[in-house]
């Protein structure tokens, strides 16, 4: 679950025994507990987010995601997409590939894609580009890329009560 900017809001309220951070009040109301991040993750709504030093392929970043407990970022809203581009101000990976089927595009946690943010006659698989990198000059626009290019990566992992 995510955070839609204009269903959400913030508010401690004394009556509740822990901390509400996410209030959805379009048609339903409910409470998530307050959510935190390990050191070294950013988190936004109920996500952390970590941006890697390393460069490397498009799986060696996916790896050492898996490792860390989390997969290489999928991004399924507008608020997402914003909030990415504000953290690297590098080209980096995130979890999109059409490397199963050309020109059909999944999320590493198999979704399809729905919202996209491709940057202006992208994709294009010039050459075969199978991988995706969020374009650090374009407004974090996306561009395919070949999956074998070195770039940094950003992870996504669910943050934990
Ligand atoms: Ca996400
Ligand atoms: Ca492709
Ligand atoms: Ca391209």
């Amino acid at each position: 679950m995510y955070c839609k900017s204009n269903f959400v809001f913030y508010l401690t309220l004394s009556s509740f025994s822990s901390r509400c951070s996410c209030i959805f009040t379009h048609f339903l109301l409910f409470c998530v507990t307050e959510t935190t991040c390990p050191d070294g993750w950013t988190k936004l709504c109920s996500s952390c987010y970590f941006l890697s030093t390393e460069r490397g392929s498009w799986t060696t970043g996916r790896e050492d995601c898996r490792t860390r407990g989390a997969d290489l970022v999928v991004i399924d809203s507008i608020e997402e997409q914003t909030f990415l581009s504000g953290l690297s101000n590098k080209n980096t990976w995130i979890g999109l590939t059409d490397r199963d089927k050309e020109g059909t595009w999944k999320w590493v946690d198999g979704t399809p894609l729905t919202v996209t943010y491709w940057a202006s006659n992208q994709p294009d698989n010039k050459n075969g580009e199978d991988c995706v990198e969020i374009l650090s000059d374009q407004s974090s626009k996306w561009n395919d890329i070949s999956c074998e290019d070195s770039r940094q990566w950003i992870c996504e992992k669910p943050a934990q009560p």
